[in-house]
């Protein structure tokens, strides 16, 4: 998800803020509209929502340490919430039928007003489509992989449901991946069927699949494909088609839609992780239909969602948090309005389509507030927006969530209309928020905010934020449909019987594993069912979660020390001779040995200020005594540094190549991908701990 956020372009939320253009001179201001203020609210005093449970307890002890959700069924996990809807094949008939047809998927061109698929229309276009799947020879139990790469838009939905109305299984592709991840996934999940939204992506996976062998056979085209690019693919022996083509195909040989059953797969999310290739996280019917149900249960008294709702679908679909939302507005027969596929127009979507659900991510609120903060530039227009979130703050912390106060109509309405003007639920995730932040823009967009914390292996979310905790700097009490406990990290010193540790999460909706990957699935999953995060997290009195740190590399040595290696190569790396340091260690031995990169601007001077010796940078790497006076200044700044001595290494291999991410050592965002590292210098390594036996 961390990917998600840095890739995703913020929009231009120009018109947010700009509520500063509406308020009246200061002069009028001050402790007379105070008093009026005061006056107007005494008479129009509003009712709170009701909490959805007791708020000082949210949560409960279920066995052993772990915590249920005090709105679970009492009888375990909580799987679905409507008898009719086990499966997100059933989650769409209900949603033709509760909303009677009605309109599903909206759409627009630049400048026009959206237009609307029914959900009658829908269903016959995803069963022409998964009809020429079938034709294809996709089945449940052979060939069930249909790769979907495209932006958001209504053939995005329209795609993954005809997969769901023919058991078959979706995998979104996505090009912040890159080539290479693509090319991988294709091949680790044999498909033999894309469908692409444009030109540029079929090109690119005609890129992973020339000159090789390769599963690829058909690829659909949501725009008619040129002659070039259909020459292309008749090369590389891929059949290139529009998806219009595909419908046609399907509706000529239509076949009786084949059910899925709730255990059945029905998407696999591939995610790219710190270490190696991505991962194919595996997740069924049930894992799906467990979190929306979850999610329809906690809000369903303060936030029923009705076909008349409307959700606003432009957070990368191929992410689990986007499609959980989708879920929830198909059960309830309710409208998605994709934006125009460009995120610096969403402001411009928002006020046409008028939402009134409204996922973010942290990012987008953050710019949402500085704008709003960047326009209160005088001190009387601060001193007024702070007056006024003061009062809608002391009126949340009530349980009034609310958009018609005096505030509203003086201070926030350009925000809220800037969002279209109708948003009465957000919905934020994939990474923490400040509490600061969250709180002033629930208060300032008048509508519920909720803060949901989980990752694609638990399909999106394990606690959630409940109704009537308006407060921040927690993500709620665990989900319906889950268990959360906390399990020792003795070597950061989070113990379990304190309430603190790593985050556990066992229910319904934890995957089914990685994809032809059983390593890192029982790295992930333990034998008893709990998903490790990764994550540390904290329990406050009221059953609520704060995530307060992340589980950093450790191990330990033989005798039993525990080993950060990070902070180590920290310090070695101040040395001006070291550029990039690996640290290594386990547990079957006694001490540490690195792998040095020494600075190819600064090895020369420092060799000739310290040494007194001259030679290129190749030259002096290869010198033993170069080595033994790198280690030396290591060892020097590994004292000062305050290391204990088994935190020292004991010896060192000197390489000539800077760790990147084009030789695969470094992840996009720089971090040693240190399982790499291992494997890469493993005989040297070996080497290193020979001598030292010696
Ligand atoms: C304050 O904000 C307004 C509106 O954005 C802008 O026009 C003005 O130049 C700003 N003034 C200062 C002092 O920054
Ligand atoms: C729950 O506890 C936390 C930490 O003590 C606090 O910040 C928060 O306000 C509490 N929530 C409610 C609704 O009282
Ligand atoms: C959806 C839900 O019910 N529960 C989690 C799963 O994904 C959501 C998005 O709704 C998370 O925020 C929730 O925590």
């Amino acid at each position: 998800m961390q990917d998600l956020i840095q890739k995703l372009r913020l929009p231009d939320l120009d018109q947010v803020g700009s509520y500063v253009r509406s308020v009246p001179t200061p002069v009028l201001l001050g402790v007379g509209a105070a008093a009026t203020a005061t006056a107007y609210y005494l008479a129009t005093r509003p009712r709170a929502l009701p909490p959805a449970c007791d708020l000082q307890e949210q949560s409960l002890q279920g066995k052993g340490l772990a915590r249920e959700s005090v709105l679970g069924t009492g009888d375990g996990h909580m799987t679905y919430i409507y008898e009719d809807a086990k499966t997100m094949y059933e989650f769409f008939l209900r949603g033709v039928r509760v909303s009677d047809g009605g309109p599903f998927l909206g759409s627009r061109k630049p400048g026009q007003p959206y237009e609307w698929l029914s959900y009658r229309e829908v269903k016959q276009r995803t069963e022409c489509l998964g009809s020429a799947f079938l034709h294809k020879g996709h089945s449940k139990t052979t060939d069930p992989h249909i790769g979907i790469f495209s932006q958001n838009r209504p053939e995005w939905t329209i795609t993954e449901l005809a997969c769901y109305t023919y058991s078959l299984v979706a995998v979104p592709l996505y090009d912040t991946l890159g080539t290479e991840a693509i090319a991988y996934i294709i091949e680790k999940a044999s498909i033999s069927t894309i469908v692409c939204d444009v030109t540029e992506k079929v090109g690119l996976v005609l890129d992973c699949v020339e000159g090789r062998e390769h599963s690829v056979k058909t690829v659909a085209l949501m725009e008619t494909p040129s002659d070039s690019l259909v020459r292309r693919g008749q090369q590389a022996g891929v059949l290139i088609l529009s998806l219009q083509e595909m419908e046609e195909m399907g509706k000529a040989h239509y076949r009786q839609p084949e059910r899925p059953r709730p255990e059945d797969m029905a998407l696999i999310c591939f995610t790219s992780g710190t270490t190696g290739n991505p991962k194919g996280a595996m997740l069924t019917h049930r894992n799906i239909v467990s979190n929306c149900s979850a999610f329809i249960k906690i809000t369903e008294i303060s936030c029923c969602m009705y076909p008349t709702d409307v959700h606003i679908s432009y957070l990368p679909l191929a992410h689990m948090f986007e499609r959980v939302v989708q879920g929830v507005m198909l059960v309830k027969g309710a409208r998605i309005g994709f934006f125009q596929g460009d995120v610096k127009k969403l402001s411009d979507d928002l006020r046409a389509l008028k939402p009134t659900v409204f996922p973010v991510v942290p990012r987008l609120l953050n710019r949402m507030y500085d704008k709003i903060m960047g326009q209160a530039n005088t001190s009387w227009k601060r001193w007024l927006l702070e007056f006024a979130f003061r009062r809608k703050e002391a009126e949340m912390m009530r349980g009034v969530v609310r958009r018609d106060s005096i505030w509203d109509r003086l201070i926030f309405r350009r925000v809220q209309a800037s969002l279209g003007g109708r948003v009465r639920l957000m919905l934020t995730g994939a990474a923490p928020i400040s509490p600061t932040v969250l709180t002033f823009l629930r208060a300032a967009v008048g509508c519920q905010v909720y803060e949901g914390y989980g990752q694609t292996e638990c399909t999106a979310g394990c606690t959630v934020t409940l109704p009537g905790d308006w407060t921040a700097g927690h993500v709620g009490p665990p989900l319906p449909c889950n268990s959360v406990k906390l399990v020792d990290v003795p070597e950061m010193n989070y113990h379990a019987v304190n309430g603190e540790g790593e985050v556990c999460v066992k229910g319904p909706n934890v995957f089914q594993g990685y994809l032809k990957d059983p390593e890192k699935t029982a790295e992930a999953v333990d034998a008893e069912g709990w998903l490790h995060t990764g994550d540390i997290g904290k329990w406050l009195p009221n059953g609520t979660l704060r995530i307060v740190d992340r589980k950093k590399h450790i191990f330990k040595l033989a005798q039993g020390e525990y080993i950060a290696p990070e902070k180590i190569e920290n310090v070695y790396t101040r040395s001006d001779a070291v550029a990039q340091v690996f640290v290594h260690g386990d547990s079957l031995q006694a001490c540490l040995v690195a792998v040095v990169v020494p600075d190819p601007d600064f090895l020369c001077g420092w060799a000739k200020r310290t040494l007194k010796l001259q030679g290129s940078y190749k030259e002096l790497c290869g010198r033993a005594d170069v080595k033994a006076a790198i280690l030396r200044d290591m060892l020097r700044l590994g004292t000062d540094g305050g290391l204990k001595s088994f935190e020292q290494v004991k010896a060192i291999h000197v390489h000539t190549e800077l760790f990147s991410v084009e030789n695969g050592l470094l992840t996009p965002t720089m971090k040693s991908k240190r399982n790499e590292m291992r494997q890469r210098f493993r005989a040297q390594i070996d080497g290193l701990y020979a001598n030292i036996r010696m």
